[in-house]
């Protein structure tokens, strides 16, 4: 392995509580089936264990029906990581929850402490830059707060926007590797991309956009195949995740973990 951009020897991850089904989602695509959900995420930590990795898999949380989505709460960098302050209050205490697994592993913790918001899925980090899209759950002031601490630790921290109408800057977008982004075209339209190099999820499969490269696998949601086959034409080794039970709450395969 060459690229520190996704070599990964740790991975955080929740399993989904029954009261996933009350998961926030920006609008109604029907219940998601916590029977069929646990079985993706199953294959889904398998997959990160595959590559070698350790991953932590924390207890199921009743009281936080989207704290499957451990992204949200927490950046982790290389050597420190970043509790962060989501602006959805339902999912605000997940916080506190993953705190204690965050200190374990990592000597250096600095904390988001408001009043602005920022969720780690707005954050994607790249070798030369870590890029914030503002968007209804990241706003100015938590940007700036993220800006304020990881600044002088040496990171270049590049406020953008997340498009309208999409959850998270992510939602749109992953590194592949140190170079390479796969983007939205509606994302990458907005110039953010410049000076990277850019593949575009194909027409109708936007929601492919949201994937990890994780050590040599890409983990990737199932169904959408001509994404799937670009990737391959280029090289990489795609693993496709049934998705279809998180997608419904607007999750993917960013969310589910926290990489180190
Ligand atoms: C939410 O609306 O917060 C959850 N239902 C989905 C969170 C997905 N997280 C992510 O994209 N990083």
């Amino acid at each position: 392995m060459t690229d520190p951009s996704y070599e990964f020897f740790t991975a955080i991850t929740r399993k989904p509580s029954k009261s996933v089904i009350s998961g926030l989602r920006a609008e109604d695509r029907g219940k998601p089936d916590f029977s069929k959900m646990c079985i993706d995420h199953a294959s889904y930590v398998a997959a990160l264990r595959e590559t070698g990795a350790k991953v932590l898999e924390l207890p199921a949380l009743q009281a936080f029906p989207d704290s499957v989505f451990v992204e949200d709460a927490a950046l982790c960098l290389k050597d420190c990581a970043v509790l962060m302050r989501p602006g959805a209050p339902s999912r605000l205490g997940e916080v506190a929850e993953i705190a204690a697994s965050i200190r374990e592993n990592f000597d250096s913790v600095f904390e988001i402490k408001g009043p602005g918001f920022i969720e780690g899925g707005d954050i994607l980090t790249t070798p030369r830059e870590v890029l914030v899209g503002k968007s209804a759950r990241t706003n100015a002031s938590g940007v700036a707060e993220l800006r304020e601490i990881i600044a002088p630790l040496g990171y270049a921290l590049r406020e953008v926007q997340t498009p309208p109408e999409v959850l998270h800057f992510k939602t749109d977008c992953s590194l592949l590797d140190a170079e390479t982004i796969l983007s939205t075209r509606r994302l990458d339209a907005s110039g953010c991309f410049e000076g990277y190099r850019v593949l575009h999820t194909a027409e109708g499969e936007e929601a492919a956009a949201n994937t990890i490269r994780f050590n040599q696998l890409v983990l990737m949601p199932a169904g959408f195949p001509k994404t799937a086959a670009l990737l391959r034409s280029n090289g990489y080794e795609v693993r496709e995740i049934g998705n279809a039970e998180c997608a419904k709450i607007d999750g993917g395969m960013s969310c589910l973990s926290l990489r180190f």
